[in-house]
C-alpha cells in the first residue's frame, strides 16, 4: 500500500499488526471492536450457558433472601465465570489479551467480568446512562488506565440499542455540554462474538433496546495492577488448580497489601534469594 503522504511529520507511531492498529485507535478515539475468531456453534453454547446462568444467579440469590429487581441488580449476572466456568474461556482469549498487551503492558489484572442483560422492550437499562468505567473519575492518562472489553453475545444493532460512545472523550476531564453528546456519539454495531473495546475513561452507554428480544453482553474490565478490583475474584474462586500461573497473576493472584512491616521484609528477604 502507498503511504499516507504529509509533510513536518517528524514522529509517527508504527503498527507491525492489527492489534497495534487497534491499539491506536483505542487511544485516539476511546474504543475499537476486536472479533474473538469463534464459530457460530461455539457462539451458539455460550448462549444456552449465560441464558441457564441467569436462571441459577437469580435462584440462588433468591434463595440467599436478595430481591435483585429491588436492588437494581436484576440485568446483571456478577461474576459470570464462578457460575458457569466456560466464560473464564472468554476472559483469556488470546486475541483479546494480545490488544490487552498492547494498551496496558506486561502487567494488568481482571477488575470485573459480568454479564449484562438489556431486556427486550424495556426503557429501564442501568448501563443506559453515561458513565466512566472508573465512575467519579475526572482527569486524563497519557496511556490507559484500564480497558473495558465488552463481549458481545448477540449482534448489536441500532435498534436493539447497541453501545453509545463519546469518541475521544477520555481526553477530557469533564462531560461534554449535552449539544455536544448529540452532535458526536456514536454507536458501535458489531456482529456477536466481537468485543467492544473501549478505553474505561471514555464516556459510554447502552442503547434503548426497541426489540422483543434481549440483547446480551458481558464486560470485561482489565486495569493496571494498582487498581482495587471490583472483587476479589481468587477469594471467590474456590479452586485455581485450573489456572496458569500467568491466568493466576491477571486474576490477582498474589497482590496482597502487606498487613505488616514483617511481612514486607520477608517478601524483600525471599527476592534477595
Ligand atoms: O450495554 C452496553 O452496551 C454498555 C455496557 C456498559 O456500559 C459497561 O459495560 O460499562
Amino acid at each position: 500500500m502507498t503511504e499516507i503522504s504529509r509533510y513536518g511529520v517528524l514522529e509517527t507511531t508504527g503498527a507491525r499488526d492489527v492489534y497495534d492498529v487497534l491499539a491506536e485507535e483505542v487511544r485516539l478515539l476511546g474504543y475499537s471492536a476486536l472479533e474473538a475468531a469463534l464459530s457460530e456453534s461455539e457462539l451458539d453454547n455460550y448462549s444456552k450457558h449465560f441464558d441457564e446462568a441467569e436462571l441459577q444467579y437469580g435462584a440462588d440469590a433468591s434463595a440467599r433472601g436478595y430481591n435483585l429487581e429491588e436492588i437494581n441488580e436484576r440485568d446483571a449476572i456478577r461474576l459470570l465465570p464462578t457460575i458457569s466456568p466456560l466464560f473464564w474461556e472468554i476472559v483469556f482469549n488470546e486475541r483479546l489479551h494480545q490488544l490487552l498487551s498492547r494498551l496496558l503492558g506486561g502487567y494488568y489484572i481482571l477488575n470485573q467480568v459480568n454479564g449484562l442483560i438489556n431486556r427486550g422492550n424495556q426503557s429501564k437499562y442501568h448501563q443506559a446512562q453515561y458513565h466512566r468505567d472508573l465512575p467519579y473519575q475526572h482527569f486524563t492518562s497519557s496511556r490507559p488506565l484500564a480497558i473495558n472489553a465488552l463481549f458481545a453475545l448477540d449482534d448489536f444493532t441500532i435498534e436493539n440499542g447497541a453501545t453509545r460512545v463519546i469518541p475521544g472523550s477520555h481526553h477530557r476531564e469533564a462531560f461534554p455540554p449535552d449539544e455536544v453528546v448529540r452532535r458526536l456519539e456514536k454507536q458501535v454495531i458489531v456482529k456477536r462474538g466481537t468485543f467492544v473495546v473501549l478505553d474505561c475513561m471514555v464516556y459510554h452507554a447502552g442503547g434503548t433496546n426497541m426489540t422483543a428480544r434481549n440483547r446480551r453482553a458481558i464486560n470485561h474490565v482489565f486495569t493496571i495492577p494498582m487498581l482495587r478490583q471490583q472483587f476479589h475474584i481468587s477469594s471467590v474462586v474456590a479452586d485455581a488448580s485450573g489456572f496458569s500461573d500467568q491466568q493466576k497473576k491477571i486474576l490477582g493472584y498474589g497482590l496482597e497489601e502487606f498487613r505488616s512491616v514483617d511481612d514486607w521484609l520477608r517478601s524483600r528477604q525471599t527476592k534477595a534469594i
